[in-house]
């Protein structure tokens, strides 16, 4: 039987990890995956993580199961006041513990489909390639609008706009919160109020997949967008990962976050324990407890916000200082952009063989789409990028 399976395409993305560590060169710097590095090259656990821990390990009286195919009410509602706002509608919640928010997001598409199977889900273009393999596994019918302009290397919106003028009532467009990958380039908060009234005049819903809050510009500022799409539309779906912010990418942890109307709420709720159960029953909890611990305890939150905001604060720097660097060498300001963006990524705008020259030339790996990982560099590595970026004519 197994004969039949063709060969899958592998993820481009994991792929590098491998190559990067086969390379023998020593000065080889690694700009792949999208995971948080700090100057040495490596990532920690974050303080307030271990010490929830700690505090969970001592209180924990039994690994019996969870209350809620669903996850813990008491998770999402923490999840909701750091997505939200403390003062979110608590009537229009309701939510999901799930597998990273790689799993919420796909709870998400489930949950839309099962409301209307004739919905046609709206993804960026590009977007991070895993929304596309995922409908594509799904066999959901998606399709792809305008997001990028290639010349300036911020949001085209009048081209999203215009694409997004082809919503249908009932199809569901994919958002990114913020830091969206692979671009590193995001909305204002003006055009997301524009975002939000075309959304609700088309009656489409929104999925936000919000992977990357706090690693912009603030916990706040990076999900004001998400608050304005919350507060406009009557229905919304947002998709939390905690794997980058909590830094406990593999205890896969993420919720998903659903406003309806109040009268729809409880037979959402079910619906939501209904999908998890049909998937893999009730969710893993260590991570979610973790977070809910970290929310829930002034002291652990704070101390999580402060060492968030030193990860923060030296990705910001890192972009100035390639973008100086740049600048320097090219007497130009081609590549400020590399300092208007946020978040992780940052799409270059080099060609595939560019890219492969950098790779060959300087030990430097980045996604063939040129998108470069910020936090993989440190303050040694910036001129060695900076120098490799003009050699190979980008
Ligand atoms: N969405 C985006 C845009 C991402 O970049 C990621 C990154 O991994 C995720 C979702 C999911 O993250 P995870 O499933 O590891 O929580
Ligand atoms: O885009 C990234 O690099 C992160 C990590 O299949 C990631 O989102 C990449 C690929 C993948 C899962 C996670």
């Amino acid at each position: 039987m197994f004969g039949t399976l063709k060969p899958q395409a592998p993820d481009a993305i994991i792929q590098l990890i491998a190559a990067f560590r086969d390379d023998p060169r020593e000065n080889k710097v690694d700009l792949g995956v999208g995971v948080y590095k700090n100057a040495e090259g490596r990532t920690p656990v974050m303080r307030a993580v271990r010490e929830a821990e700690r505090r969970i390990w001592e209180a924990e009286t039994t690994k019996t199961y969870i209350s809620s195919l669903a996850g813990e009410a008491s998770f999402h509602e923490a999840m909701a006041g750091l997505v939200l706002g403390a003062d979110y509608p608590k009537d229009r919640l309701s939510g999901l513990q799930s597998v990273g928010g790689t799993g919420a997001v796909r709870q998400g598409f489930e949950i839309a489909r099962l409301a209307n199977p004739d919905t046609t889900v709206w993804v960026p273009d590009p977007t991070w390639p895993n929304h596309v393999t995922i409908l594509d596994f799904m066999h959901q019918r998606h399709r792809p609008y305008r997001y990028f302009d290639a010349e300036t290397r911020t949001v085209a919106f009048d081209a999203m706009l215009a694409d997004l003028e082809q919503v249908k009532p009932g199809d569901l467009v994919l958002l990114h919160g913020c830091c969206h990958n692979p671009t590193g380039a995001n909305p204002t908060l003006a055009q997301w109020a524009e975002i939000a009234d075309l959304l609700l005049r088309k009656g489409a819903v929104p999925l936000v997949d919000l992977a990357y809050q706090g690693f912009g510009d603030g916990l706040e500022e990076d999900a004001a967008g998400t608050r304005l799409i919350a507060a406009r539309l009557p229905e919304v779906l947002i998709a939390a990962s905690c794997s980058k912010n909590f830094g406990i990418y593999r205890e896969r942890t993420g919720c998903l976050l659903v406003l309806t109307d109040p009268s729809n709420r409880a037979v959402m709720q079910g619906t939501l324990a209904h999908v998890n159960r049909q998937t893999f029953s009730f969710p893993p909890d260590h991570g979610a407890r973790i977070v809910q611990t970290i929310l829930t305890t002034p002291e652990l939150r704070a101390d999580w916000e402060a060492e968030l905001t030193e990860v923060r604060n030296g990705m910001l720097s890192l972009r100035r200082q390639l973008a100086d660097e740049l600048r320097r060498l090219t007497n130009s300001d081609r590549f400020d952009f590399l300092a208007g963006h946020r978040g992780m990524f940052s799409r270059l705008g080099a060609t595939p063989e560019q890219v492969e020259k950098m790779r060959l030339d300087s030990g430097i790996y980045m996604v063939g789409d040129s998108r470069m990982n910020i936090a993989g560099l440190n303050e040694a590595s910036v001129p060695v990028l900076a120098r490799a970026i003009v050699d190979a004519g980008v």
